[in-house]
């Protein structure tokens, strides 16, 4: 995508939300039993729910994920980690590595360091609890220890 500034008469870029927009980027990987139980990532803008991620498997990659925001509101992040009926695979898990809002102008958020434990605005329900852990030598947000036809919910409620 071109990002065309908007300048005013002395040449300073003006800033909106049309020409500068914040950018959510998440950083996270799976392991689990592929295409039965799945880490899912939603973004609700207030009006609707987008799914900006699925996967299952374990690929042993991260995965990063851009989503452009419509501009100022307040979003809902979930993070769900669940499984079917039977049977795991792999670490059973999802993890986040890092979460950002940033446009060319501006950070509004970002979270890397999670080893102080869920961020102020973050809060976890379902069977089992997201927790800060240490994986893959990075700081990681993971979600909690589970079995069969469980869930654990990472939510993150934020204002740009
Ligand atoms: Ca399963
Ligand atoms: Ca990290």
């Amino acid at each position: 995508m071109v990002n065309v500034i908007t300048r005013d008469s002395n040449n300073a870029p003006v800033i909106s939300a049309a020409n500068d927009p914040p950018t959510l980027k998440v950083v996270t990987r799976v392991s689990s039993e592929a295409n039965f139980d799945f880490l899912e990532i939603t973004l609700n803008d207030g009006t609707t729910t987008e799914t900006i991620f699925s996967d299952s498997g374990d690929s042993g990659a991260w995965q990063t994920v851009l989503k452009e925001l419509p501009g100022a509101g307040s979003y809902t992040l979930t993070a769900r980690f669940f499984t079917d009926s039977e049977q795991t695979a792999g670490s059973n898990q999802g993890w986040i590595d890092l979460l950002s809002v940033k446009s060319t102008f501006q950070s509004y958020f970002e979270y890397d360091d999670f080893s102080g434990g869920l961020p102020t605005g973050f809060t976890t329900s379902g069977d089992a609890n997201w927790a800060s852990a240490t994986f893959d030598s990075r700081s990681t947000l993971a979600s909690g220890t589970i079995g069969n036809s469980q869930e654990s919910i990472l939510t993150w409620n934020f204002t740009i």
